[in-house]
């Protein structure tokens, strides 16, 4: 029998992307959806044909507990979260609500269904296991780099706040419940996918509109913050990988590298074949009332317990998303509009 997988944030970037992965592996996926005119819907509807939809809302226990109760799976993947950095800070509660409190809400959706109720469950209890999106951003402060599965979080945004208490929930609901449940803290992982208001994707696609005439300059916010930047298409692997482990572990993904904004609008803009100090304009109307300075990756863990490597190296990455914006914006394609996703 083929493995069932429940994927949250099947409309994002990485749902789109493990859904597909899945697929390959011989899957069926099952992806949640919210709202009642959701136009990223109709395009998961459009492009991922073969993934089955069922309706549920990370705000709304009942709606996770019949979504469960439903789709029966053997994997949950909790992709679904307010993944915005920047919007944390403007909506505090909802990003506390979405991307902390549901973890708490399809954990508890699992054990429900999976009838577990002792708290010293010893051993693996339950057959569903769980994988939860942690981020990078718990880090937030670095005392230390690179940073690896020990080291101390210091998050800088309501947003990484909120990812600590997932990630925590999670390790408490392992040991609690012994269930499996794990989390993959994740650095930037990106493709002609990201949402615009992500700064790759307003770098590639502020060059590919430049170069096209569509846009005379690019205003950006701090050039000199540094990221561990990699490719969605191998990180949604790591996810997999990590729910067919012997053990429920946590394991940090990413490519042991980093590079600064600048360095990043230096790599797109020569993709596009531009000088970017003639159009980038520096704004420090955009920075962040606190940032993260510098994140880089330590995926030992990763490489030796899972076999997983990274395949894409940053500039290639910066190219194909140029590559893509270009193609996009040259074929009268919105990238603001979901109905235009490459
Ligand atoms: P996206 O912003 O592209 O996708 C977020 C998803 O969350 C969307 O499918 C959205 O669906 C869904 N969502 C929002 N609110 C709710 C809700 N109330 N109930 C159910 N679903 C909801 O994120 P990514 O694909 O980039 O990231 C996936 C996950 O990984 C996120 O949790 C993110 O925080 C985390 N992460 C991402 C990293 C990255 O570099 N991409 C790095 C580390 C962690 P809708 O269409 O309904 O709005
Ligand atoms: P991040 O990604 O906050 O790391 O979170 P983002 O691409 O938004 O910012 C990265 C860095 O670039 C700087 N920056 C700008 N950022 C944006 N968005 N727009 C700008 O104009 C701009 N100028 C400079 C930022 O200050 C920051 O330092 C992403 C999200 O996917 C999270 O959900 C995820 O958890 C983390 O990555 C790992």
């Amino acid at each position: 029998m083929a493995r069932r997988a429940l994927i949250t944030g099947i409309t994002g970037q990485d749902g789109s992307y493990l859904a597909e992965h899945l697929l390959a592996q011989g899957y069926d996926v099952w992806g949640l959806v919210r709202g009642q005119a959701n136009p990223r819907v109709s395009r998961v509807r459009r492009l991922l044909q073969d993934v089955q939809l069922v309706r549920g809302d990370l705000l709304d226990q009942g709606s996770l507990i019949s979504a469960v109760e439903r789709v029966q799976p053997d994997e949950v993947y909790n992709l679904g979260a307010i993944s915005f950095v920047p919007m944390s800070w403007e909506q505090a509660e909802l990003t506390a609500e979405v991307t902390g409190m549901g973890v708490l809400r399809m954990l508890e959706a699992i054990r429900v269904c999976s009838g577990i109720t002792s708290s010293r469950a010893t051993g693996t209890s339950g057959q569903i296991r769980f994988y939860q999106a942690s981020s990078s951003e718990m880090f937030g402060q670095v005392r230390e780099t690179p940073q690896n599965e020990r080291t101390p979080f210091h998050p800088r945004s309501p947003y990484g706040v909120a990812k600590a208490y997932g990630h925590f929930l999670t390790q408490n609901y392992r040991e609690s419940y012994g269930m499996f449940a794990v989390s993959g803290i994740l650095f930037n992982h990106e493709s002609p996918r990201r949402g615009a208001e992500f700064v790759t994707r307003k770098v590639t696609l502020g060059a590919a509109r430049i170069k096209l005439g569509i846009a005379s300059e690019l205003r950006l916010g701090n050039l000199e913050a540094r990221r561990d930047w990699g490719y969605a298409g191998d990180y949604v692997k790591a996810m997999r990988l990590m729910l067919q482990a012997e053990a429920p572990e946590d394991y940090v993904i990413g490519t042991g590298h980093t590079q600064s904004v600048r360095e990043l609008v230096v790599a797109a803009f020569e993709a596009a074949g531009l000088d970017w100090e003639q159009y980038v304009v520096a704004d420090e109307a955009l920075h962040r009332p606190a940032e993260v300075d510098l994140l880089c990756a330590d995926p030992k863990k990763a490489r030796v317990q899972l076999g997983w490597e990274p395949s894409v190296a940053f500039e290639e990455l910066v190219a194909m998303m140029v590559e893509a914006d270009l193609r996009l914006l040259s074929d009268g394609g919105d990238p603001e509009q979901d109905s235009s996703w490459p």
